[in-house]
């Protein structure tokens, strides 16, 4: 059965981080609703859900893919570079030492968030941008060149993180709505999609993917193509660059 990883959003989540977006009214009791829906949808498939302790004094703790990333055999916790999200690491890394995987930590100077790790097969890109940087990328490097990853650097300008622009279906084919894409030519398959907020899929098996419900034209086009897709509501996670992928992280042994 895959396991999971979440937190519950904190009562502070109004104040999350912004760098692209303008600041707008976020609802928490809707906030609260759709994150439910969203735990929701991988109880219902028999995933083992656990959340992570709640981070109440972390606006953006919700977004727990940004704290560690798992690969086969080995967890990585993360150095946020937005220096309000450094916090949520503790209770990350309290997590993955008391489920015994062998775990490794970004240190300084390097910074990394989860959301710019994209893995497709055993390739990780990972994103240059504003929270990740040269030395978190080259510590990342070391990590896993020994247990026979590649790791793509790619530039991230236009968005928060890489996974914001892009993800992978689980054929290995990359998605992205190309206007926020800085590079399509670093992927060797990409597929554009019509809509930004259908960029964020969660592969939850061969077949079926979880999206954002913002984006039906995406939905359609990937049920077009034989996906078998749920949709989920995440607006209030989206006004505060979120989306489907940073609210849960999977945990791979
Ligand atoms: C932040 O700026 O850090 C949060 N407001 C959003 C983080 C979203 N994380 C992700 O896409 N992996």
């Amino acid at each position: 059965m895959p396991a999971l990883l979440v937190r519950q959003p904190s009562p502070r989540l109004v104040e999350g981080e912004l760098t692209h977006l303008p600041r707008v009214d976020v609802d928490a009791d809707l906030a609260r609703a759709q994150w439910d829906d969203y735990v929701d949808v991988f109880r219902a498939r028999g995933w083992d859900v656990t959340p992570l302790s709640a981070a109440d004094e972390n606006p953006d703790g919700v977004f727990v893919e940004d704290t560690v990333v798992f690969f086969d055999g080995l967890a990585v916790i993360t150095r946020p570079g937005a220096l309000s999200r450094r916090d949520e690491i503790t209770t990350a890394r309290r997590a993955v030492a008391a489920s015994r995987i062998p775990f490794a930590e970004i240190d300084e100077p390097g910074t990394l968030e989860g959301g710019d790790v994209l893995k497709v097969g055993r390739t990780a890109y990972v994103g240059r941008s504003s929270r990740t940087n040269d030395a978190g990328i080259a510590q990342l490097r070391a990590l896993l060149a020994p247990r026979g990853w590649d790791v793509v650097a790619v530039p991230v300008t236009k968005v928060l993180h890489l996974k914001t622009a892009v993800t992978a279906l689980a054929d290995g084919t990359v998605i992205g709505y190309e206007p926020l894409v800085d590079d399509v030519s670093a992927f060797p398959t990409f597929l554009p999609i019509p809509e930004p907020e259908g960029s964020a899929v969660v592969v939850l098996d061969d077949r079926a993917v979880l999206i954002s419900a913002s984006a039906p034209r995406t939905v359609a086009l990937l049920r077009e193509r034989g996906w078998q897709v749920v949709e989920t509501p995440v607006t209030e996670f989206e006004k505060l660059e979120g989306c489907v992928t940073c609210l849960s992280v999977r945990i791979r042994t």
